[in-house]
């Protein structure tokens, strides 16, 4: 028995001993969306009720979605890595809960399967455990294509190939002969539109959106029910529209000094990450600020670096932070920070560009 099979054998053995329902709790982006209609699709399989309950925030389970959640009496909670230990056990106690998750491994007093439990470094998206899951227990050929909007739009394809390859055999049309590569297939594959797509419902309709999405995901016969849908298709041709103005105001209106460009995002819509994958190929010789202002009045930045550029982004945030206000770390290729003003930023770029020069 393989390391995955041994990761995947405790979510099967609850699933299976489940009765007449599961609440299945999820966050906004689209692994958590394919995440939780993967189990739901199982939970029908095996005549079981699934119920889907959009937790109110990405990153965690708050209280009142673990309130309404306790009246069942199995859930399984996708993809939201951070919710406390305590609320975690409080659940526990009421329910039989199983935890499947991929961010840094917690504690919790339930059924829990998390990859990095067994490999520390590891980057294995939930869509890609839940398709694991779900070919031990039916034929997977119909829900490939969940899996692998899921898996890409955490950007884990690379990482995760085999998946990608399987859906290269047997749903040829869903990535044609694209390299692997997570760039290359959400920009240029039908599955990478159908991510783009189930990613515009949260970002133009927020949690309802959200809800809606998964909701078709969870019911759909195949991709054409996304790909037909009239709602999606709305909130995924104003993401084309306002992607496109907002590159040009990138154009416009960015502050560029020496090696680093600085874009502060004015718009409402949540555009950060799409923007931040997207200019790394049109400034490929630049390090990228995008800065966006939240409501309790600091910045939200991320941090890519242009395709030629190799610099390590978690040291330069690190080194960033020891020297402004900001707060933040990441990986090599993709970091985050949020800070105070966002003139320190410049004032920082300032200091190396001239550092840089003497
Ligand atoms: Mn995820």
């Amino acid at each position: 028995m393989g390391w995955k099979d041994k990761l995947v054998e405790p979510a099967i053995n609850f699933l299976k001993n489940a009765e007449r329902e599961i609440a299945i709790i999820y966050g906004h982006d689209c692994d958590s969306i394919a995440s939780a209609s993967l189990i739901y699709k199982i939970s029908r399989g095996l005549n079981v009720n699934g119920k889907l309950i959009v937790s109110e925030f990405n990153f965690e389970v708050d209280e009142k979605t673990i309130e309404v959640s306790k009246k069942y009496e199995n859930v399984v909670i996708v993809d939201i890595g951070d919710t406390p230990e305590e609320r975690i056990e409080k659940l526990s106690k009421v329910t039989k809960l199983l935890v499947i998750d991929h961010h840094i491994p917690k504690k919790y007093n339930c059924v829990y399967v998390n990859p990095r439990e067994f490999k520390k470094n590891v980057y294995m998206p939930v869509s890609y455990i839940n398709w694991l899951i779900y070919r031990k227990i039916f034929d997977d050929i119909n829900v490939l294509w969940i899996a692998g909007f899921g898996t890409l739009g955490d950007f884990g394809a690379k990482y995760n190939k085999d998946l990608f390859l399987r859906i290269r055999k047997y749903k040829k049309e869903l990535v044609g002969s694209l390299k692997i590569d997570d760039r290359v297939l959400m920009e240029k594959s039908l599955l990478g539109k159908i991510t783009r797509m189930i990613d515009s419902c949260r970002i133009f309709g927020g949690i309802k959106g959200v809800e809606y999405a998964a909701r078709v995901v969870a019911e759909s016969e195949s991709y054409n029910d996304v790909l037909l849908d009239k709602r999606i298709n709305l909130y995924f041709r104003k993401l084309e529209r306002e992607f496109e103005k907002e590159v040009k105001r990138v154009k416009e209106n960015s502050v560029i000094l020496g090696d680093f460009l600085i874009y502060e995002l004015k718009s409402k819509c949540n555009l950060k990450s799409s923007l931040a994958s997207y200019l790394p190929k049109l400034y490929k010789d630049k390090i990228i600020f995008i800065a966006q202002k939240n409501k309790h009045g600091f910045y939200e930045v991320s941090v890519r670096r242009g395709l030629n550029r190799k610099v390590d982004l978690s040291k330069l945030v690190k080194k960033i932070c020891e020297n402004t206000s900001a707060k933040g770390g990441g990986h090599p290729t993709a970091a985050g920070m949020r800070i105070d003003k966002i003139e320190e930023i410049f004032e920082f770029v300032k200091k190396q560009k001239k550092r840089k020069a003497t």
